[in-house]
C-alpha cells in the first residue's frame, strides 16, 4: 500500500437534510477513496458518540467540529504515513481519539475515515470494494443478502400513527432483481389500498416506506397480507414479513406502551408469540427493550423456532454486548450497523462474534442516510444473510439496490436460500 498524502472532509447533507461527513483519503499515487456516514433516529444507548456541534445552524445538528478533527487531528496523524492494513488504520484512529465511545473525534470522523480508507486500498489493489470486504472477513462469496424491505413504517420513523416502526417485506425470490419487482408490486398495492381505505396514499416514512394512519396494529398486518394479495403473490410462500418493533422507544418504567394497551415484559412476549403464530413472519428485531436482559432469552425459547430474534438496540453493534447475549442466549441474529460502533475492524469483529455463535446476520443501513452505496459492498462481503436498507422509494435507498442490481450482474451469484 501506497503512503497517505492526505486526509480531508466536508459536510453535506443526508436524507433528512441533515448534516453529515463525507470524508477524502488520498495516497500518494493520487487515487483518492470517498465515503460519507449515516445516522439514526431511533438510536441505541449504547451506539458511539456522533458529535454535532449543538449550535443554531441546523438545530445544533451541524457536523463542522467532526470535519474539522479529521482536516486537522487526524490528517495530522495519518499524512506521510504507510498504514497496511484496515486494521492498523483503525487501531490508529480509535487509539487517537482515546476515549470509550470515540465521542471526542466523533463516531462520524472515524467511520468516514475508516470506509474512505477502505476505498481508496480496494482501488489501489484493483479489486471491487465488495472483495476488498471479503477478504477482510476472510470468508469467499457464495450468495447475496436477502432483501428486507419497509413497507409500512411508524414509531419514530414516522410520528408515531403505530408504535411499531417497521413492517417489512421478505420476498423469497432467488434474485436481486425479482426481489425488488415482487416489492414494487406489492408496495403499489399498498399505496392504492391506503388511497381506498384511509383516502391517501400515506407516502411520508423516514425511510420512504408508507404510512397509513392504521386504527390498530392489526389493521397494519390485515393491510399487509391484503396488500401481497392484491399484487398478485401469496403471502407465507411468495412474500414472508418482518418485524422492527423497535420496542425501547415505547418502554417506559417496566411496561410496553402499545396505544392504549399497557403491557410488561412477559405480556409483551406473548403479544410477539401470537403475532409469530397469526402472521409469515420470520424475523423479529428490538422485539423487546435494549436493557430487559431478564426477558430477552425467554423471548428467543417462545418464537426462535419460526423466526430470528434479531438485536439491533439490544446489541449495538458492540462486541461487549453481543458475548453478554450468546451467554444469556438472548438472541439469534444481529443487525449490523457499522455506524453503531464506529469503525470497520470493531464491526468485522461482531460480525464474527456473531458468526462464532450460530447467529444470523442482518447488514443494515440507518434511517438517515446519502446517496454513497458503500453499504451494498459490505452486505455481499461480509456474506449478510440480510440486508436492511429501508422501501424502494428515495434515492438514498435506490443507490444501495442499484449497486446491489450491479454486483448482482456482475458475480452471477443467487440470493440466499432463506427463510425458503
Ligand atoms: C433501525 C434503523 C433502520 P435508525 O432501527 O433498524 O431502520 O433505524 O437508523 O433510525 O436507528
Ligand atoms: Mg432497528
Amino acid at each position: 500500500m501506497q503512503r497517505i498524502r492526505k486526509v480531508s472532509a466536508l459536510e453535506i447533507l443526508d436524507s433528512r437534510g441533515r448534516p453529515t461527513v463525507k470524508a477524502y483519503c488520498e495516497l500518494d499515487s493520487g487515487l483518492i477513496g470517498a465515503a460519507s456516514v449515516p445516522s439514526g433516529a431511533s438510536t441505541g444507548k449504547a451506539e458511539a458518540h456522533e458529535l454535532r456541534d449543538q449550535e443554531k445552524r441546523f438545530n445544533g445538528m451541524g457536523c463542522l467540529k467532526a470535519v474539522n478533527n479529521i482536516n486537522v487531528e487526524i490528517n495530522d496523524a495519518l499524512k506521510g504515513k504507510e498504514i497496511k492494513t484496515q486494521n492498523e488504520l483503525d487501531k490508529l484512529l480509535i487509539e487517537l481519539d482515546g476515549t470509550p465511545n470515540k465521542s471526542r473525534l466523533g463516531a462520524n470522523a472515524l467511520l468516514a475515515i475508516s470506509i474512505s480508507f477502505a476505498r481508496v486500498a480496494a482501488k489501489n489493489n484493483d479489486q471491487p470494494l465488495y472483495q476488498y470486504f471479503s477478504n477482510l472477513a476472510d470468508k469467499p462469496i457464495k450468495h447475496l443478502p436477502r432483501p428486507t424491505i419497509n413497507l409500512f413504517s411508524g414509531g419514530k420513523h414516522a410520528g408515531g400513527q403505530v408504535p411499531i416502526q417497521d413492517l417489512l417485506l421478505v420476498p423469497t425470490q432467488q434474485t436481486i432483481m425479482s426481489s425488488l419487482d415482487c416489492t414494487y408490486r406489492v408496495y403499489q398495492a399498498a399505496a392504492e389500498l391506503s388511497l381506498k381505505k384511509y383516502g391517501t396514499r400515506a407516502l411520508t416514512a423516514d425511510e420512504g416506506g408508507l404510512a397509513p394512519p392504521f386504527s390498530s396494529l392489526k389493521e397494519m398486518f390485515d393491510d399487509a397480507l391484503q396488500s401481497i394479495e392484491n399484487a398478485g403473490f401469496v403471502p407465507g410462500r411468495d412474500v414472508m414479513l418482518a418485524l422492527d418493533v423497535a420496542s425501547s422507544h415505547f418502554y417506559n418504567n417496566g411496561n410496553y406502551h402499545l396505544g392504549d394497551q399497557v403491557l410488561d415484559s412477559e405480556g409483551m412476549i406473548d403479544l410477539l408469540s401470537d403475532w409469530v403464530s397469526q402472521y409469515p413472519i420470520v424475523s423479529i428485531e428490538d422485539g423487546l427493550y435494549e436493557e430487559d436482559w431478564q426477558f430477552w432469552p425467554t423471548l428467543k425459547q417462545r418464537i426462535s423456532s419460526k423466526c430470528l430474534v434479531l438485536g439491533d438496540d439490544l446489541l449495538c453493534t458492540n462486541p461487549a454486548r453481543i458475548r453478554r447475549a450468546s451467554k444469556l442466549g438472548a438472541a439469534n441474529a444481529l443487525l449490523l450497523k457499522v455506524n453503531q460502533i464506529g469503525t470497520l475492524t470493531e464491526a468485522l469483529e461482531a460480525l464474527q462474534l456473531a458468526r462464532g455463535a450460530g447467529w444470523k446476520v442482518t447488514i443494515s443501513a440507518r434511517s438517515g442516510e446519502t446517496e454513497d452505496n458503500w453499504l451494498a459492498d459490505l452486505a455481499v462481503g461480509w456474506q449478510g444473510d440480510q440486508i436492511k436498507i429501508g422501501s424502494i422509494t428515495q434515492s438514498e435507498r435506490l443507490a444501495k439496490y442499484n449497486r446491489l442490481l450491479e454486483i448482482e450482474k456482475e458475480i452471477g451469484l443467487p440470493v440466499i436460500n432463506w427463510p425458503n
